[in-house]
């Protein structure tokens, strides 16, 4: 059997469903060999979103998800796409080309060093020579991806590599089971929660793993704690229920924060610091216990108090069985508080303005998309509004990258998306920035039949940085473009192509839109005037309730 064939058993046998890549000339052993795999190879007309798309597809699975690359120039594409799934603790494999290494008539052309350059944004990163040596590569990669915490590994593979003959051996998988927190851990949180007068829970990235879900909403109506949640850890709990607090877009200062000044006790759950900080902790402060897989990554920001460290459900299921809420918990500010955060953030949902204000867009958008259907964020201004204004209503329905936070990410995940869940409804939301980032995914995305919504928000800015140089006073300055005619462009692409035109159209438009067949790109002038008045001036000049 050749080497390539031999690669590709090996990641059926790991039950890999699908490859997303661009191959190159020193690829083609290992594309023969997929064309008769059961494995779909995906083509895509960029790594980089190749990358995102398997990225995301080990998010939403919990299983590795795998791209494909040539050598120089098709690994150096697939870098951020690294970095977003390493970052972002997404489980992913990257397969790279490489020249023969036994014998090569071609100098340097091309060559770069893949495995050095992938070493700081993987957690393993190796050359494969011996053809013997695959099966237990592919496996000891995709163990490595898939632990916690999950991230990027990446195999190059030689092309003479490839074509080597060698044994069909693979081996027989196993299914781990992951460590637990030990019970003197789980006696310690449980008295300090019982101990504390104001303890407030805390959802991070780590809890929207798959189990957690269930275990969490049990805790939280179990003792009646109330909760808050950073912007990767959104639908873990339902956010429409009664204890939910809002969600900490920002690091200080918004009205959740109230909430959180007032809290003894943090009890954070899955939070991993490559978010952006959902609030800040002072020496002499607030306690907090970290609950996670994983040890507290330290900082001047976060040095929790107690770890609990072991698998998170079984975690949160221990310390259910121990909490019952004692008489002197002191919740009555958190439920004054929840009122006022869902006065503001229902502020201007029902604005008309036009071009249509984030409040607006948020509630529409809200209001049509089911239950379980998925929005996929690019990265942008609304991705600020969507996390403090949208309510989440399942784990992983609200896509975002609040990790590496790169642009260009949002109509890949969707893609993925939509090939995981063939019956839910997915919609991306992008600005005009990241949108023409990865652009060219339309073509991938009408080629695959896909019905996908994709709505891209026009400020003919990068209107996130625009934002930020207005609150530091800056004059406006090298932050506008202007945009190809959206509709046009979709439809040249074989997609339908959409404009809203005023704000009482939106919710009919995107009704239709998701009960259509195929790509559907709507384009949605957006007015991001109320970015300073709200999150700055507002939000600055708030006081908290007493
Ligand atoms: C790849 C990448 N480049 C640059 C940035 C910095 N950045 C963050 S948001 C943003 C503007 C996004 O513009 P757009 O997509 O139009 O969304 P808007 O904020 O205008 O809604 C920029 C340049 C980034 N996060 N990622
Ligand atoms: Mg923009």
């Amino acid at each position: 059997m050749k080497a390539a064939e031999l690669f590709v058993k090996a990641l059926e046998n790991e039950g890999v469903q699908y490859i997303f890549g661009v191959p190159g000339e020193e690829n083609l052993d290992l594309l023969e060999a997929l064309r008769t795999s059961t494995i779909k190879f995906i083509l895509t007309r960029h790594e980089q979103a190749a990358g995102f798309m398997a990225a995301t597809y080990g998010r939403l699975t919990g299983k590795s998800g795998v791209c494909l690359s040539t050598l120089g120039p098709g690994a150096t594409n697939l870098v951020t796409a690294a970095a977003f799934a390493q970052l972002g603790a997404m489980p992913m494999l990257m397969i790279t080309g490489q020249k023969p290494i036994k014998k090569s008539k071609q100098g340097h052309f091309q060559i770069i060093d893949a495995v050095g350059m992938m070493r700081p944004i993987t957690k393993m990163t190796k050359q494969i020579i011996h053809g013997n040596s695959i099966p237990f590569l592919v496996r000891e990669a995709i163990r490595i991806a898939e632990e916690e915490r999950p991230g990027a590994v990446h195999l190059e593979f030689p092309e003479d590599i490839a074509a080597e003959e060698c044994d069909h051996r693979l081996i027989e998988m196993t299914t781990p089971v992951r460590p637990i927190a030990s019970s003197e851990m789980i006696d310690l949180a449980a008295l300090m929660i019982m101990k504390a007068k104001r303890p407030l829970l805390l959802i991070g990235a780590g809890a929207n793993r798959k189990s957690t879900s269930e275990a969490l909403r049990q805790f939280v109506d179990r003792t009646g704690i109330y909760f808050f949640n950073t912007q990767m850890g959104k639908g873990v709990i339902d956010e429409r229920h009664p204890l939910y607090l809002g969600t900490a877009a920002l690091s200080e200062r918004d009205y959740v924060h109230c909430a959180i000044d007032r809290a003894d006790l943090i009890i954070n759950i899955g939070h991993d610091t490559v978010e952006k900080p959902p609030f800040f902790m002072h020496l002499n402060g607030t306690k907090v216990i970290h609950i996670n897989f994983f040890s507290a990554q330290v900082d001047e920001v976060y040095f929790p108090t107690l770890e609990v460290l072991g698998d998170i459900t079984a975690s949160v299921q221990s310390l259910a069985e121990q909490i019952i809420q004692p008489a002197h918990w002191d919740l009555t500010y958190y439920q004054r508080i929840k009122h006022e955060v869902d006065a503001h953030l229902s502020d201007g949902a029902n604005s008309n303005k036009f071009p249509l204000i984030p409040q607006r867009l948020v509630n529409d958008v809200r209001a049509i998309i089911p239950d379980d259907g998925i929005l996929s964020l690019d990265n942008g201004m609304y991705k600020i509004w969507f996390a403090r204004n949208y309510k989440a209503y399942g784990p992983n329905t609200l896509l975002l990258d609040n990790a590496l936070a790169s642009m260009g990410a949002g109509l890949p995940a969707a893609i993925a998306a939509r090939l995981v869940y063939p019956q839910r409804k997915i919609m991306a939301i992008c600005g005009d920035g990241g949108f023409m980032m990865n652009s060219q995914e339309l073509e991938t995305a009408v080629r695959l039949k896909l019905d996908l919504v994709v709505m891209i928000l026009r400020d003919d800015g990068y209107g996130m940085i625009k934002w930020k140089q207005e609150a530091m006073k800056m004059a406006n300055f090298g932050l506008d473009f202007n945009n190809p005619d959206f509709v046009q462009y979709a439809q040249s692409y074989g997609a339908q192509g959409h404009r809203v035109t005023k704000t009482e159209e939106l919710q009919q438009l995107l009704k239709h839109c998701l009960n259509q067949k195929g790509v559907q790109v709507i384009d949605v002038p957006i007015d991001y005037s109320e970015n300073v008045r709200v999150l700055n001036e507002e939000l600055n000049a708030k006081t908290c309730l007493l």
